[in-house]
């Protein structure tokens, strides 16, 4: 398997590390500044003896290195800086994506795109129209990221095993995400049933502002150990053709009543990308949040089609 990452910022230069430590495949990590992705690879081959991985790691600034690789994983992008509005990094990190997509189509036509960069159903709608690729081939991480910070927090609130709990969270990468509590469960027993709704909207509510909790805690750049591990958990279903059913941002066509638009569900992730959209049951109040949640990404891929003519 040959697996690209471009960007080779905090979370592409950890994808990178962990898909070699998790012997998934050889990878080449692509970013823009000179040197750096070529040190960041040089480090992580260093530390093969004593990891004992094998794999081989190439950092390039060339895209044409990416030529033939199965997976592609974009983590290239700017963050918000200061005075920089949503619509701004929007049309900046368009820009960097519309860039690598164009380049994924000539170099790379038959890899699966997961995209990682922000705004992430955006971007993910962008790589999609951008590369051409039908719809199981490009998908966003964000929903798996979204589901172990839950699982985290439930696991410290209850003082149980983390692997003991399975939580699902839909919707937009975003302040509209949907977590479901119902169908977040401790070794099959449903959540609402373990913890009282003030408590459960006490954890949702820490994880619906997890990434900030982590930007003010680190000053500078936002969480990239636990999106890395996430973007690499699909990264590994694909290569595994595990067919892992984890949320994950994909096309919808009329699936939870939502057209043309990138959102968080559960999807069947394994060799071909996304395998299969898994329709679950809602509340009318669950429609509405993943609704509401999916109609903010449609203003943001409305916005791309108006700055770029699309
Ligand atoms: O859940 C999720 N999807 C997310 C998304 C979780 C965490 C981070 N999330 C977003 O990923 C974040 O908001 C950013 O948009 C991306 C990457 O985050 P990271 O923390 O890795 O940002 P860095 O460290 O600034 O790295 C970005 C790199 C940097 O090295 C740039 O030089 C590079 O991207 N870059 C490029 N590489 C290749 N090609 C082009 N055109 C390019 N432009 C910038």
């Amino acid at each position: 398997m040959k697996i690209s990452v471009i960007g080779g910022g905090n979370v592409g230069a950890t994808c990178a590390l962990m898909i070699v430590q998790q012997k998934l495949g050889d990878v080449v990590l692509v970013d823009i500044v000179e040197g750096m992705p070529q040190g960041k690879a040089l480090d992580v081959a260093e530390a093969a003896p004593v990891n004992r991985y094998e794999s081989h790691i190439l950092g390039t600034n060339k895209y044409e290195d990416i030529a033939g690789a199965d997976i592609v994983v974009v983590t290239a992008g700017l963050p918000r800086k200061p005075g920089m509005t949503r619509m701004d990094l929007l049309q900046k990190n368009a820009e960097i994506v519309t860039h690598a997509a164009e380049h994924i189509k000539k170099l790379a036509p038959k890899s699966i795109i997961v995209m990682i960069t922000n705004p992430l159903d955006v971007m993910t709608y962008v790589a999609w129209k951008v590369s051409g690729f039908p719809k199981q081939r490009v998908v966003g991480m964000a929903g798996v990221l979204d589901s172990t910070r839950y699982r985290h927090f439930i696991s410290l609130e209850m003082k149980i095993a983390m692997e003991d709990i399975h939580a699902m969270v839909l919707g937009g990468h975003g302040d509209t995400m949907v977590p479901l509590p119902r169908y977040s469960t401790v070794s099959g027993i449903p959540l609402t049933q373990l913890l009282s709704t003030e408590t459960i909207a006490r954890l949702v509510d820490r994880t619906r502002k997890g990434g900030t909790e982590i930007v003010n805690l680190l000053k500078t750049g936002s969480a990239y150990y636990a999106p890395a591990a996430s973007a690499v958990q699909m990264v590994e279903a694909i290569v595994r053709d595990s067919r892992r059913l984890l949320p994950a941002s994909a096309y919808l066509e009329g699936e939870f009543g939502l057209k043309e638009v990138f959102a968080g569900v559960p999807v069947i992730i394994g060799k071909n990308g996304v395998e299969k959209i898994v329709e679950i049951e809602l509340t009318v109040d669950e429609k509405e949040a993943l609704r509401k949640s999916a109609a903010d990404v449609s203003e943001g891929i409305a916005d791309w089609k108006k700055i770029t003519g699309n």
